[in-house]
């Protein structure tokens, strides 16, 4: 054989390892708003781009093997998307005083390239390296809420808000918008401008359930976080009583019509597309949640978050029939739970942390299971922002946290506290009695640009969701 067709052969195998050894892996980071989705992703891309000299990252295999060679971003597979802004969330870390990551108000990607030495003998042999191409999507929180709606009719989801305001405090803020809704004449010809005055009071109702309740369940989502659509009449509609909205439409130009159409054209074009666009094709997904503001808040504020959490899981129907199914193609086979911000707490609350958030998706957690999905609960915080410490209560010296509180920003006064103890299961009554649990938020920790963010077991988190793509 001669030395040309040998080195054909060379090449040709090369390029069969090159194919064989490039991986792809899109992950979904899940998680109602302010769970803290924008900081695990800029906190996650910081580990990885700076990780080959990080030593921050002992849990995650490949980098405690010396085997991870670096990562770099690279042009993102849709361009239509915005992306992901990393370098925003990383100045707002690195200014003076530091601030987190701005609130998220549409959808953005990201794509990192990792590069690596396989494990397997036999490439290592051939001195290959491997890559894995990781993308990462981050959204709004609240337009995750709208999955459900795919499921009800007008009608339906009239039925279910007024099943919400139940709940006497969200009755009483919703006072106005009902009062206008009900005084609406249904059958009359369509008033587009009394409707779009409806929907906004409604709309400012949504603002007050999320800034004075402390509540998730904010639906439809877009109306508080309308992205492009502000002002667009898809988002001119709300519920009506249900009796009402069950009544057969006699006049196709009423106003009952229009708030039908309008419901149904949100659901086809604005719930279906958001989710036909980002939410498939997602072989991993990690569900982060924030136990710890809602255990502030309240009894109502927790099991309203419960509720919405389980609620999603429900509608991430992995392997169900009906529509759900055909708009997934349900490939995630590993999804971690989360509970995010743990630096919240001190380290040995840290199992009751990961305890509460198992019985809080438990219900839903069932149902992936059940599906054959690798699932796995943990407690963590992407960008630490307290250090541990000690302080006096009743004459003993217990383990507290420390650091600058987000209302002493200007002072930069460090705080030492014991934020009380975190329920290992669902709070009981007493609980809610005794209001246990204080929630202050934390300014972030000044980053350096020569280092890793500091963190609570993101490398933990890494080994569960990626470790496996480097064997
Ligand atoms: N102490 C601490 N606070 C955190 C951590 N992660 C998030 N937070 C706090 O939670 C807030 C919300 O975090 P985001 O990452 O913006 O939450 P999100 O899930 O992206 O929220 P939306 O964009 O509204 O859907 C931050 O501004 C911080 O105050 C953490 O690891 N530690
Ligand atoms: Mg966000």
């Amino acid at each position: 054989m001669n030395l040309s067709r040998l080195s054909s052969i060379k090449t040709k195998a090369d390029d069969l390892a090159k194919l064989t050894m490039d991986k792809q892996l899109r992950l979904a980071v899940t998680g109602l708003s302010g769970a803290g989705k924008t900081a695990f992703i800029t906190s996650l891309v910081n580990q990885l781009l700076l990780g080959a000299e990080n030593h921050q990252l002992p849990l995650w295999q490949l980098a405690r093997e010396h085997r991870f060679l670096g990562s770099k971003r690279t042009p993102q597979p849709h361009l239509h998307l915005a992306s992901f802004d990393y370098q925003g969330g990383m100045d707002a870390l690195q200014s003076q005083p530091p601030r987190w990551p701005s609130p998220t108000h549409g959808v953005s990607e990201i794509r990192l390239k990792l590069r690596y030495k396989p494990q397997s003998l036999v490439w290592r042999k051939l001195n290959h390296t491997a890559t894995l191409n990781l993308d990462i999507v981050d959204y709004p929180g609240e337009w995750l809420l709208d999955l459900p709606l795919l499921n009800m009719n007008y009608a339906q989801w009239c039925e279910h808000i007024a099943l919400s305001l139940k709940d006497s405090r969200k009755a009483q803020l919703a006072e106005q918008w009902q009062a206008m809704a009900q005084a609406l004449a249904l059958n009359d010809n369509a008033d587009e401008s009394q409707l779009a005055d409806i929907a906004q009071h409604y709309t400012d109702y949504l603002h007050q359930c999320k800034a004075e309740l402390g509540m998730h369940h904010i639906q439809p989502g877009r109306f508080v976080l309308p992205g492009e659509l502000a002002g667009a009449p898809v988002l001119a509609f709300f519920p009506i009583s249900p009796e009402l909205a069950n009544a057969k439409v006699t006049n196709k130009n009423s106003n009952l019509a229009l708030l039908i159409k309008r419901f149904e054209y949100y659901k086809e074009h604005v719930v279906k597309q958001f989710y036909q666009q980002h939410f498939v094709k997602f072989d991993r997904q990690i569900v982060l949640v924030d136990c710890l503001s809602p255990l502030n808040s309240g009894h109502d504020s927790f099991c309203d978050m419960q509720l919405a959490v389980n609620q999603i899981l429900h509608s991430f129907n992995y392997g169900q029939s009906g529509v759900l199914r055909r708009l997934f193609s349900p490939k995630i086979d590993k999804l971690l739970f989360a509970a995010t911000k743990a630096d919240h707490v001190t380290p040995e609350q840290h199992q009751h942390l990961v305890n509460l958030l198992g019985e809080v998706v438990a219900e839903g957690k069932r149902h992936v299971k059940f599906e054959g999905i690798n699932t796995e609960i943990m407690a963590l915080a992407s960008i630490k922002a307290t250090q541990t410490g000690k302080a006096q209560l009743n004459g003993n010296t217990i383990n507290a946290i420390k650091g600058i509180l987000q209302n002493d920003v200007d002072s930069q006064q460090l705080t030492t506290l014991f934020p009380g103890e975190v329920p290992a299961s669902l709070p009981k009554h007493t609980f809610w009695q005794q209001q246990g649990f204080e929630f202050s938020p934390f300014q972030p920790p000044q980053a350096n640009p020569y280092q890793a963010l500091p963190h609570i077991r993101i490398d933990q988190a890494i080994e569960f969701l990626l470790g496996d793509k480097f064997k």
